[in-house]
């Protein structure tokens, strides 16, 4: 049986917006509701707790949270920070579905030759995800929730488990026990309408819907609604992963202890990171046209430099050669509290080396 991660980014706008302004940090922040007839995107976990949520009106937002703090989302940061994490995780397999801004599947079976009920393939599958957890949490501040099982199903159903933060396992072997004694309305794709309904015939858990069959579940939601549905009741999802993610840079950055004024340290940095994108950009068979450094000072203020090849290469001392100079060419302003080297403008290997073959 597969191994499957499923990953969620924690509040993520509102999250965002306390990496932007830190003084949000702790308050009840609510993303999107800063007109009164408008929606709530999302709010923090401290907003959370008045009951402020997702799709709830302003209006009502403010009633419940009078000192929330209500911000307008800044999409363009969403949209980096989310093609940041997307790009953590694909250090760790490649095949990521993408599902949204915020949230993918990962394909992880690589990682054991067994399923998750033994118990040494699970801790392997959990120090992974702990792994990937902290290099995601390092790298943009952001916190994420990854939930591991052997389908997208049960994947979605664990990283929802502990949030935030969270990390759960599903083993096939303990699948059946978890759903049963679930609320319907936890099974995704069930309204809150339907539950009720359901409710008011006398079907409240997942196991109460699983009992009745297939065939009287059809009876009462419908026959496609419930094909789709009766097998996930009983742990059961074949959908495989569709890959529609595209990884467009390989980057590793990192935050200093105490912030460097040296650029040999820099270099002596960005040097083992460098061999270790490009041996991520090898293994993929891709090539690279563009290496940037990324600074950000110990204002915060962060500037990328970037340098242009004029062909894409996945040739060590061209790259090395161009990052040494890149480095050498920035004058530094202030302290450095955060470097990094991330090469993009990437091509496929095969797919250029046909290419120089049409000139034959
Ligand atoms: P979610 O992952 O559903 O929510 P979240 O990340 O804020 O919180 P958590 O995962 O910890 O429960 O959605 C991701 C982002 O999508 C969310 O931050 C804001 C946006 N969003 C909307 O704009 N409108 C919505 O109705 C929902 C559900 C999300
Ligand atoms: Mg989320």
């Amino acid at each position: 049986m597969p191994i499957i991660f499923h990953f969620d980014i924690d509040a993520f706008f509102a999250a965002v917006e306390v990496l932007l302004d830190p003084s949000l940090k702790g308050k009840p922040v609510i993303v999107g509701g800063t007109e009164l007839r408008g929606v709530v995107s999302t709010a923090s976990y401290e907003a959370r707790r008045f009951g402020v949520h997702s799709a709830m009106s302003t209006a009502m937002a403010k009633q419940l949270c009078p000192q929330g703090i209500f911000v307008r989302g800044s999409f363009e940061a969403y949209r980096t920070y989310s093609r940041q994490i997307f790009e953590i995780v694909s250090d760790f397999t490649s095949i990521v579905e993408k599902v949204g801004i915020d949230e993918g599947y990962l394909e992880m079976s690589h990682l054991s030759d067994h399923d998750l009920d033994d118990p040494q393939a699970a801790e392997i599958a959990k120090q992974m995800a702990r792994t990937m957890k902290q290099r995601v949490h390092q790298e943009t501040g952001l916190t994420i929730s990854i939930g591991i099982s052997y389908n997208k199903f049960l994947a979605k159903l664990a990283s929802d488990w502990k949030k935030p933060d969270g990390l759960f396992v599903i083993a096939p072997k303990e699948a059946q026990a978890l759903l049963d004694p679930l609320p319907i309305l936890k099974v995704h794709g069930l309204g809150k309408k339907s539950a009720e309904k359901l409710n008011r015939v006398g079907l409240f858990t997942v196991a109460d819907l699983r009992q009745l069959g297939e065939g009287n579940l059809a009876y009462l939601i419908g026959e496609s609604w419930a094909r789709d549905l009766y097998p996930k009741l009983c742990g059961i999802d074949p959908r495989p992963l569709t890959t529609h993610y595209e990884r467009k840079s390989y980057g590793r950055e990192t935050t200093f202890d105490v912030d460097v004024t040296d650029k040999s340290e820099l270099l002596e940095t960005l040097v083992p990171y460098l061999e270790e994108v490009l041996t991520q950009l090898q293994r993929k068979s891709m090539l690279a046209k563009t290496l940037t450094i990324k600074i950000k000072y110990d204002d915060f203020s962060q500037h990328t430099h970037s340098h242009s090849l004029p062909y894409a290469t996945d040739q060590w001392r061209i790259l090395f050669e161009a990052m040494c100079d890149l480095l050498t060419s920035i004058a530094l302003e202030r302290p450095v509290r955060l470097i990094g080297v991330t090469l993009t403008n990437l091509t496929d290997n095969k797919e250029q080396q046909l290419s120089l073959l049409d000139h034959f």
